[in-house]
């Protein structure tokens, strides 16, 4: 063990508190400039510590992206003035979100600081945050994030180190930082031996040997590169080139890490180009998402995902062994998934927006599985979402089954019927008419309900309007106005909330859903066509955005 900066001296730096560190949907996410502030970074930093009691060990690592070893530096500075006993950070500061959530759980730390932004673009220009997992490895609860945004508000000092320590990330070793132990470990290790645990990697390995079982992986330059090429072509066998854009990059190499079809676009184009690849996935820049794709690009949506997921859920070697306690799945996202539970006897909780809401329903040993409509899906192996886990859920799901991603949706909507799903995204609007737009909807939707009982053609009459609570079944604790709703008699819905994630403007999100049991083939974007209209007209939203188009279609 080396030591290092044993004589630097604790000093306390006066500082002016910053009012907008408010915590979004999962952590404070602000572009690179906002954090390189005088003092910015180093206050929210004091604002989590303190946050805590008296934390004895903290995980840090992110997804590597731009200034986020300088913030590990900081870290480290702020950690060891503070008294935190033992540091463990990820070599070269990279470790994907679910690896955080493991090592949180495994070694028992108090916290994890999470250098990441997830899907926001990285770079000099672009986004950077900040997040903090609890001792569950989760990402922290309401009740904490209000905790550091207040003491952040009123913050007139933090305490560093007189002298920065040199220190290197780039090799496996310990050594102290003033009190502070620091141990710098291999990001993959571990969280490959929780995989060995969950799956039968005998079973997924049978998929390659056959031979005609080709896939391609996209983490787009985010932090599942080394873990996709170690676990995916080192352990399991899928040949060399199955790992497209796999080195961790500070800007993720120009690309928006964001598995969707439209900034995952170079992933479906080689499937559509190549018919021997039998299934795509591609992952964000922190890991934990996933977008699933069967040959020639076949898409699937992210709540039908969930939904064979779900309904295969045995394949997995973990849940073969220990069963099912039930399912969980965000409000937006469509309820594929309820249809499953149902059938299997098991029960379907609806929470609002963000993995933070799931995190109670695995401690009290609710459910088993979980997902949300934003391309993620996960189970209670860990405490947040995680794209690998998806990646060899499916493929263990087609192991056992034999049957291709094409074959396992249209079977599952035979049986179970199709919910058709659709997400408009319109992002960077100007902040102003968002809200205008979202009072506007909240005095029709929840004050006047005038909507209620009006018909919309044949197929739309409204059955009720109103904004989303959350009751947590666990500690009884009540979250509001978790998106705005209209819902049909027929069961169709159109949502309309405001993203918790972006760094600048606002971002609409409109999700619309509808079922059917006969008509299963459609494109959703046709079968949804009349229903998006609807929402156009009910929420006014080309007027006060001044959109007509979304950026992003899901
Ligand atoms: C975070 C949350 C997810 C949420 C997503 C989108 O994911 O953990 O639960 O669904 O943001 O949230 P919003 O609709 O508010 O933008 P990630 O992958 O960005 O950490």
């Amino acid at each position: 063990m080396s030591i290092a900066n044993m004589s630097s001296k604790v000093i306390e730096v006066a500082t002016q508190a910053y009012q907008d560190q408010k915590p979004g949907t999962s952590g404070l996410r602000k572009k690179v400039k906002t954090f390189q502030q005088l003092n910015y970074t180093e206050n929210f930093i004091q604002a989590i510590l303190e946050s805590i009691s008296k934390p004895k060990l903290i995980i840090v690592g992110g997804d590597g992206r731009f200034y986020s070893e300088e913030a590990i530096r900081k870290i480290i500075s702020i950690c060891a003035a503070n008294g935190v006993e033992r540091l463990v950070v990820a070599k070269d500061g990279i470790l994907s979100t679910p690896a955080v959530s493991d090592l949180v759980r495994t070694l028992k730390a108090d916290a994890a600081i999470v250098l990441t932004a997830s899907h926001n673009p990285g770079g000099e220009d672009h986004d950077f945050g900040i997040k903090v997992n609890t001792a569950n490895g989760g990402p922290a609860p309401e009740s904490v994030t209000d905790k550091i945004y207040k003491i952040s508000c009123q913050l007139k000092s933090y305490k560093t180190l007189l002298k920065r320590p040199q220190v290197d990330l780039s090799k496996i070793y310990k050594f102290f930082v003033y009190d502070l132990e620091v141990e710098i470990v291999d990001p993959v290790e571990g969280y490959l031996n929780l995989m060995r645990d969950v799956f039968d990697f005998d079973m997924i390995k049978n998929l390659f040997k056959k031979g005609d079982f080709k896939m391609l992986a996209d983490p787009m330059n985010g932090v599942l590169g080394p873990y996709a090429r170690r676990i995916l072509i080192d352990e399991l066998g899928a040949q060399e080139g199955s790992v497209i854009n796999s080195v961790p990059l500070p800007d993720f190499g120009g690309k928006h890490p964001d598995p969707n079809l439209t900034y995952a676009a170079e992933l479906v184009d080689k499937l559509k180009a190549n018919d021997e690849i039998n299934f795509g996935v591609a992952f964000d820049g922190d890991g934990d998402r996933n977008m699933i794709l069967g040959q020639r690009g076949f898409f699937v949506s992210p709540g039908d995902s969930l939904a064979v997921v779900a309904a295969n859920l045995t394949c997995v070697k973990r849940f073969k062994e220990n069963g099912i306690k039930g399912y969980a799945r965000s409000f937006p996202t469509a309820p594929a998934v309820d249809r499953v539970a149902e059938k299997l006897g098991h029960k379907c909780y609806v929470t609002p927006t963000g993995w933070k809401y799931f995190g109670n329903l695995m401690d009290a040993n609710l459910i088993s599985l979980c997902g949300e409509e934003s391309f993620g899906t996960g189970s209670d192996h860990i405490r947040e979402k995680d794209g690998l886990f998806a990646c060899f859920a499916w493929m263990s799901i087609m192991a056992q089954t034999e049957k291709t991603v094409k074959e396992l949706l249209f079977d599952h909507w035979k049986e179970y019927g199709r919910d058709y799903f659709c997400r408009y995204d319109f992002e960077d609007c100007d902040g102003g008419s968002c809200q205008s737009m979202m009072m506007y909807l909240e005095k029709t939707l929840c004050e006047s309900r005038v909507l209620v009982g009006k018909k919309f053609g044949n197929k739309y009459e409204v059955k009720e309007t109103g904004n989303f609570q959350y009751t947590d079944p666990v500690d009884r604790s009540v979250t509001t106005k978790q998106g705005l709703f209209v819902n049909f008699t027929n069961g169709a819905r159109i949502i309309f909330r405001l993203s918790g994630t972006g760094s600048s403007g606002a971002t609409v999100r409109l999700y619309v859903s509808d079922y059917s049991k006969e008509n299963l083939q459609e494109e959703s974007r046709v079968y949804l066509k009349e229903l998006l209209d609807i929402a156009y007209t009910i929420s006014k939203l080309p007027e006060y955005t001044g959109r007509n188009e979304p950026t992003v279609i899901t």
